[in-house]
């Protein structure tokens, strides 16, 4: 069915046809983009993260590292949660997109890790389109998969987490067991005081959720952070009068511990957010290839406008 080529924009990508597109960008834009593997899943799968500078900055000869070692950092993931295809969808547009788009990579490093969890992407073409977890065999359990968003370092194990392997909430045996969410962290450590903002895509509700998901405190920077989640929101909202809701995780869907941007609000990172993308349950994690344009071209609206924030700072 000729499913080897073809745009981001048209139809959800297998795995294969992932690495093979952001190794054809990289080459595309060799002084713009940089391609590396942050980790290794459980099944070895590397886990990809393309980071994306403004043009010139690694022009050759040009000392890359001096001139941008001091620029505000994005990071996002997507494919956390295998089942979310939309969020992949999502991550590769904005890859492509912000290659073109000078005017959003001006003064700010972006990095975006399509796929954190390959082994459960992989399993979802070719098992069972709704799985969640990763692909963790557990010892003397016929049940398989880790939640990977309830694995980090933050309250782990409490509540909206599950102790029992065959649960889609299974935490784990320990906080960082799987080498998924290691290279999550690795990757947000390895930004260290530049890493300005982290979004975590998922879908789906149509919300810009911030933390704290493991527990009804307001954060000790709720003000900033819904104002700028209002921005998105307001961004996403332009292009086609799409609402995202803008609210605390524990408060607008359920209590969880272990969450990725719960953990990197704890350690810091200033903006740390949850985007629930398309849609508020019409479709769900099913949503339609022939739609995938008009639902990556708004978020991509909302992203950029945190991009414009970072840069005062
Ligand atoms: N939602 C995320 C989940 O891990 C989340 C994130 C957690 C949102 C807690 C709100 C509250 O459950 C999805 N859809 O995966
Ligand atoms: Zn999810």
């Amino acid at each position: 069915r000729g499913r080897t080529s073809g745009l981001v924009t048209e139809k959800f990508f297998q795995l294969n046809e992932i690495e093979e597109h952001l190794k054809q960008l990289q080459q595309k834009y060799p002084d713009q983009a940089k391609l590396t593997i942050i980790g290794e899943s459980v099944k070895k799968r590397p886990i990809l993260q393309m980071s994306i500078l403004s043009e010139g900055l690694r022009n050759k000869g040009e000392q890359p590292d001096n001139a941008t070692a001091t620029l505000p950092v994005l990071l996002l993931d997507a494919g956390m949660h295998a089942r979310e295809w939309l969020s992949t969808a999502t991550a590769l547009h904005l890859i492509e997109t912000l290659l073109e788009d000078h005017e959003a990579t001006r003064g700010v490093e972006w990095r975006v890790v399509p796929v954190l969890n390959p082994d459960g992407y992989f399993y979802t073409w070719n098992k069972d389109r709704l799985w969640r977890k990763n692909r963790r065999p557990i010892a003397s359990n016929r049940c398989v998969g880790v939640d990977l968003n309830r694995n980090f370092g933050v309250d782990f194990g409490g509540k909206g987490a599950s102790q029992f392997p065959c649960s889609d909430e299974y935490h784990g045996t320990s906080a960082f067991s799987e080498p998924e969410t290691r290279a999550l962290r690795d990757a947000v450590n390895d930004a260290g005081e530049r890493l300005k903002a982290y979004v975590s895509l998922h879908s789906y509700r149509q919300s810009i959720l911030l933390p704290w998901a493991h527990s009804p405190k307001s954060h000790a920077n709720a003000q900033n952070l819904t104002n700028m989640a209002h921005g998105i929101a307001r961004a996403i909202s332009e292009l086609r009068g799409t609402k995202f809701e803008v609210d605390t995780a524990w408060f607008n869907l359920y209590p969880a511990s272990g969450t990725s941007a719960d953990w990197a609000a704890d350690v810091d990172v200033p903006y740390s957010f949850i985007f629930e993308l398309q849609d508020e349950g019409e479709h769900g994690f099913l949503w339609p290839e022939s739609e995938i344009a008009s639902a990556v071209n708004e978020t991509y609206c909302g992203i950029k406008f945190m991009g414009k924030v970072i840069r005062k700072i």
